[in-house]
């Protein structure tokens, strides 16, 4: 017998205006995509819901950063040398505690720690993260990030961790993704089969499908680099600039890697760090800040490359190796390339 949700005389309650329909949550999305994964044994789907439980805890605490004690610095710096701030340590730990909670993680690269932790289970995963980037823009205010890469482990499962298992290129990655801590948050990740956002409602607590099948613009009209370092960029970086300035695109630069990229993603464009005579190798970190933007910008059309090179082919050598950074519209990635390539 036919069931039915509703009497003869009361609206549809798939077409009720009643009760618009809130949408499908990330839980939900990640369940029906499932079998996407060329693994699909849930284990990904858990660490995927590990990541976002993660992220609305520090999402909160973000949210709340001028009510509690949790501004500026705590007064130690990461290998790097940048001065940790008091957010950076809590957004590690948050993400830390989720990733080993779960069990699915085997191992752990973080910007924030000065090597990997072996996580010393069965878990199949690598995950590397920066737990909140953009950390110059805490005290301000201005929108931060946290980005996640997800790489199967080389080794044999339930052995120790090896440095094949930490140092991939990118395109070895299974999953990556970041969120964006800005006038709303959002979780836009790809599996290799797309780009999807999710825009965080918190009265609900929950991710919902906002943005799907993300595509980026094939040309733009945005460039974003820190011009107060051009004295120190390339000729060819400079040639670039200049050529942007020609075709008078708009300069914009949030300096926070994650909300320029977001930006660009949504309306075209191209963020560019590149070498400079303060950072000749680049400022970013390939594995836990350039492979999952590079991934994500490749899987919704654009491009990424180190000026010559496609990002996702890099093997890093070491743990928190720089790169610079071309991101963004393929065409405007293609025509810096050229520049470079000219030189
Ligand atoms: P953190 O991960 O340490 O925050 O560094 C990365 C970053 O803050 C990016 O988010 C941003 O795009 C860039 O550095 C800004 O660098 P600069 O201030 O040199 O322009």
């Amino acid at each position: 017998m036919q069931r039915s949700f509703n009497n003869a005389n009361t609206p549809s309650i798939e077409s009720s205006r009643i009760a618009v329909p809130i949408g499908t949550t990330l839980d939900r999305f990640i369940k029906n995509n499932q079998d996407q994964f060329a693994y699909a044994s849930g284990e990904l789907s858990q660490l995927l819901r590990d990541i976002a439980l993660a992220s609305k805890v520090v999402n909160r605490e973000v949210n709340k950063a001028g009510l509690i004690d949790i501004m500026g610095a705590v007064g130690s710096q990461n290998l790097a040398g940048d001065d940790q701030q008091k957010l950076d340590v809590l957004a590690n730990i948050r993400f830390t505690r989720a990733l080993t909670k779960g069990g699915e993680a085997s191992a752990l690269v973080s910007e924030e720690l000065d090597t990997f932790v072996d996580l010393n289970n069965d878990g199949k995963y690598v995950i590397a993260i920066d737990p909140l980037d953009g950390s110059s823009n805490i005290d301000v205010n201005v929108s931060i990030g946290t980005i996640f890469s997800i790489y199967r482990r080389k080794s044999p499962v339930g052995t120790p961790i090896q440095e094949e298992d930490i140092l991939q290129p990118g395109s070895e990655q299974v999953a990556a993704g970041y969120v964006l801590y800005g006038s709303s948050t959002m979780l836009v990740y790809t599996t290799g089969h797309g780009v999807n956002g999710f825009t965080y409602e918190p009265t609900l607590g929950e991710y919902f499908l906002s943005h799907p099948d993300m595509r980026m613009p094939v040309d733009g009209k945005i460039y974003s680099v820190n011009e107060g370092s051009a004295n120190s960029f390339s000729a060819p970086m400079k040639a670039y600039i200049q050529y942007c300035k020609d075709q008078r695109y708009t300069a914009r630069y949030i300096g926070s890697l994650v909300a320029d990229f977001h930006r660009n993603l949504l309306k075209g464009g191209i963020y560019i760090y590149p070498a400079t005579a303060k950072d000749p190798k680049g400022k970013l970190r390939l594995i836990y800040e350039c492979n999952a933007l590079a991934f994500i910008a490749e899987q919704a059309g654009g491009a990424a490359t180190n000026g010559h090179e496609r990002i996702l082919d890099l093997t890093p050598a070491t743990l928190h190796q720089r790169t610079a950074f071309y991101v963004g519209s393929l065409n405007m990635v293609e025509k810096a390339g050229e520049l470079e390539s000219a030189s």
